[in-house]
C-alpha cells in the first residue's frame, strides 16, 4: 500500500486547493428588491434558468439544454439543500470506471455487504447509500437527491436510492455507491454525473488497468473546474507495476492541476467469503476517513470548499447559458426577418400593381370597355362627379350584365395577383428558414405553398372591399338627386369607376396599343378614364379605396406570414432572459462573497 500524500497531515484535513477566484466585481447592483441571500438568490436563479428554453437548433443549444438541466439538478439535488444544513453530513460520492471496484470497495470500507458487487457489468444500476444508523434520518427525509426515491431494498431502477445502514461507519460520514460514469448503459452515465455534482467529496476509483482512460478525466476536470474535493483510488495494482503506474498517474493528476489531490494505491488481492478486501489492505483509505468522521472541523471545510467552489462555478456556467439565449432571440429575429421581408416584398408587389395599371390589362380592360359602352353617351364628359356617374348611369341603365362581368373581372384578377404574391412570398420565406440551421427544423412542407384556404379567403376579402367602396360612394359621393330608383345603379356604376380608378391611380392611362382595336369603344372607354382621372371627387374616392383596399391586403398577407412567425414566437425565449439569467448569476455571486463561505474555505485549507 503505498499512499502518495497526506491531506490529514497537509492541512489538517482533506481539503484541497484553496480558492483564489476573485470577487466577481460589482458588475451588478445588488436586487433592491427580494431575497438577496444565497439561498434566496440561488432560487432566483433556478427560476431564471428554469423560465429559459433553447428550442432553435442552434450549435449552442444542446449543450444549453444540457447544461440548464445539469444546473437545476445540482441547485435541487445539492446547493439548496447543502445550504440549509451546512452541519448535515459529509456525502462521500465513489465514482469510476465500470468493474473498477467500487462497490467491494465501498462494502469493505464499512464491513458490511450493502451493495452488490459482481463481475456482470455494469453491476451497480441503482445507487445505494450507506450511512451511521444516527444519520439515517437526514438522508431517508429527502431533501438531498431529492428526485431519487428512498427505498430499504436493493433495486435496478436508477430513480431509486437504497438506503443502508452500517453501525461500523462513524457517524457524520456517508458513502454513495454510484453507477459507473463510462457505462454503456446512458441512465448510468447520467445518474453517475448527477450524483457527482451531489457530491461533497468524490472518491475516483480507478484500476491499472483503466486510469488513462478519457472518460474519468474528462469529469474529473470538470469536478476540479467546480472546486470539488477529490481523492483517488488507483485499485487493483500488480504488487510489480505499483511504482510505474503510482508515479504515471501522479504525473497525470499534477498536469491536470489535480495535484493536491490525495491518492491511494490499493494493491492486487482477493476478495474474502463475502467479496470484502482485506482490512490490511483498505485501512489507509479507512484510517483518512475515520480522521475526517472525527473531526468536524475538517468536515465543514470541505463543505465549503466544494459547496463554495460549485457556486463560484454558477457565474460563468450562466453566462455560457445567457449567451445562448441571446443567440436564440437573435436566431428567432433574424428567421422573423427572412419572413417579414418576403412578404413585405408582396405588399410591394400589389402597391406597384396598382399604380403601373398592370391590373387594367386582358379581362379588366375588356369589360371596362364593354361597361362603357358605345362612345355616342360619353362625347362630352364633364369631369364633375355627380355627371359622370350620370352618364355612368345612362350607360349601364338596362344593361346590369356588364357592370357584373366587370366587378368579377376585378375580383378575379385581384385574387389572381394575391395567389401570386402569397406564393411567391411563401415560397421565398420558406427557402429563406431552409437555409437558416435553426430555420430547417421548424418547417413542415405545408409553409411551401400559401394557407388552402387562401384562395378563399382572397375572394371574400376583395368581395368586402367591393362593398366597401360602394358604401364609400354612397356615403360621400352621396346626392339626394339619386336616391331615386337609380341610386343603385349610380352607386354600383360610380362605384366601379372608382375601382377602376384605383387600379391606374397614377393617371394611368392604358396605351394606344391596350386600346388600338374597336375603335368606337376604345375612345369612348379612353374618354371615360380620362374624365375619371381628372375628376377630383374620383381621385379622392380612389385614394380611400385604394388605402382600404392595401389595409386589407396587409391583414390578409399578415396572416399568412403569421404561419412562419407564430413558430418562431413558440420558441422565442423572453426579450431579456439572457439579462434575468446574467443578472440573477450576479446575485448569487454577490450573495457568495457576502456569506463568507469563501472566507471560512481558505482559513481551513490554510
Ligand atoms: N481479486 C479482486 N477482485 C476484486 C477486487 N475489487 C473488486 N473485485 C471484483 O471485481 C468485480 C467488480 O467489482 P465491483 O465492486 O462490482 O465493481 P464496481 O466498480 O462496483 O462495478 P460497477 O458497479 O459495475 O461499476 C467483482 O467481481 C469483485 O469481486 C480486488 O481488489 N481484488
Ligand atoms: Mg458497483
Amino acid at each position: 500500500m503505498t499512499t502518495h500524500g497526506d491531506p490529514a497531515t497537509r492541512s489538517g484535513a482533506p481539503a484541497v486547493a484553496a480558492r483564489t477566484d476573485p470577487p466577481a466585481a460589482a458588475e451588478e447592483p445588488p436586487a433592491t428588491t427580494g431575497d438577496d441571500s444565497l439561498p434566496g438568490a440561488l432560487s432566483g436563479l433556478r427560476e431564471a434558468i428554469g423560465a429559459t428554453r433553447y428550442p432553435l437548433a442552434l450549435p449552442s443549444a444542446g449543450s444549453a439544454r444540457h447544461t440548464a438541466t445539469a444546473l437545476t439538478d445540482q441547485l435541487d439535488d445539492y446547493l439548496l439543500p447543502r445550504l440549509a444544513r451546512l452541519d448535515a453530513p459529509l456525502l462521500v460520492v465513489v465514482g469510476g470506471s465500470t468493474g473498477a471496484g467500487k462497490s467491494t470497495l465501498v462494502n469493505s470500507l464499512v464491513k458490511a455487504r450493502v451493495s452488490a458487487a459482481g463481475v456482470l457489468r455494469p453491476t451497480t444500476r441503482s445507487p445505494v447509500l450507506v450511512c451511521n444508523p444516527s444519520d439515517a434520518a437526514w438522508f431517508r427525509q429527502g431533501d438531498l437527491l431529492p428526485g431519487l426515491t428512498r427505498t430499504t431494498e436493493p433495486s435496478d431502477d436508477p430513480r431509486a436510492l437504497h438506503l443502508v445502514t452500517a453501525p461500523a461507519l462513524p457517524a457524520g460520514l456517508a458513502f454513495l455507491d454510484a453507477p459507473d460514469i463510462d457505462s454503456v448503459v446512458d441512465a448510468n452515465r447520467a445518474l453517475a454525473t448527477q450524483l457527482l455534482a451531489a457530491a461533497d467529496l468524490w472518491l475516483f476509483v480507478t484500476t491499472a488497468a483503466r486510469y488513462a482512460d478519457a472518460v474519468p478525466w474528462e469529469l474529473l476536470r470538470s469536478a476540479r473546474a467546480r472546486g470539488a474535493v477529490i481523492a483517488m483510488v488507483l485499485d487493483r495494482v500488480p504488487a510489480e507495476a505499483t511504482d510505474e503506474i503510482a508515479a504515471h498517474l501522479t504525473e497525470m493528476l499534477a498536469e491536470q492541476d489535480l495535484g493536491r489531490a490525495p491518492l491511494f494505491v490499493l494493491p492486487e488481492t482477493w476478495t474474502d467469503g463475502q467479496g470484502l478486501l482485506p482490512e490490511g489492505v483498505t485501512a489507509p483509505l479507512a484510517d483518512w476517513f475515520a480522521r475526517l468522521a472525527a473531526d468536524a472541523d475538517a468536515r465543514a471545510a470541505v463543505v465549503r470548499q466544494t459547496l463554495d467552489g460549485a457556486l463560484a462555478a454558477l457565474h460563468p456556467t450562466v453566462e455560457a447559458l445567457a449567451d445562448a439565449a441571446d443567440e436564440q432571440l437573435a436566431a428567432a429575429d433574424g428567421l422573423d426577418e427572412r419572413v417579414r421581408a418576403a412578404y413585405r416584398g408582396a405588399e410591394r408587389t400589389v402597391e406597384q400593381g396598382l399604380q403601373d395599371g398592370r391590373l387594367l390589362r386582358g379581362e379588366v380592360l375588356a369589360r371596362w370597355q364593354e361597361f362603357v359602352g358605345t362612345g355616342e353617351l360619353f362625347r362630352t364628359l364633364e369631369a364633375r362627379i355627380g355627371r359622370l356617374r350620370d352618364r355612368v348611369v345612362a350607360a349601364v341603365t338596362g344593361r346590369p350584365a356588364p357592370a357584373v362581368e366587370l366587378r368579377n373581372a376585378i375580383e378575379s384578377q385581384l385574387v389572381t395577383l394575391l395567389r401570386g404574391v402569397a406564393s411567391e412570398a411563401a415560397e421565398s420565406a420558406y427557402t429563406g428558414w431552409k437555409a437558416h440551421p435553426a430555420g430547417a427544423g421548424l418547417l413542415d412542407p405545408a409553409l411551401a405553398h400559401p394557407s388552402d384556404d387562401l384562395p378563399e379567403r382572397a375572394e371574400r376579402m376583395v368581395r368586402d372591399w367591393q362593398r366597401g367602396v360602394l358604401e364609400l360612394v354612397r356615403v360621400e359621393g352621396g346626392d339626394k338627386r339619386f336616391v331615386a330608383r337609380t341610386a343603385a345603379y349610380a352607386v354600383n356604376a360610380t362605384g366601379l369607376a372608382v375601382m377602376i380608378a384605383v387600379f391606374a391611380s397614377t393617371a394611368f392611362i392604358p396605351t394606344g396599343l391596350e386600346l388600338a382595336t374597336g375603335a368606337g369603344t376604345t375612345v369612348a372607354a379612353q374618354a371615360v378614364l380620362q374624365a375619371i382621372f381628372g375628376d377630383q371627387a374620383v381621385r379622392t374616392l380612389a385614394a380611400k379605396a385604394r388605402t382600404d383596399l392595401l389595409a386589407r391586403v396587409r391583414t390578409l398577407l399578415d396572416a399568412e406570414a403569421d404561419r412562419f412567425l407564430s413558430r418562431t414566437a413558440d420558441a422565442r425565449p423572453a426579450a431579456d432572459a439572457g439579462d434575468d439569467l446574467r443578472r440573477a448569476a450576479g446575485r448569487v455571486e454577490l450573495a457568495r462573497h457576502r456569506s463568507g463561505l469563501s472566507a471560512a474555505d481558505e482559513e481551513g485549507s490554510r
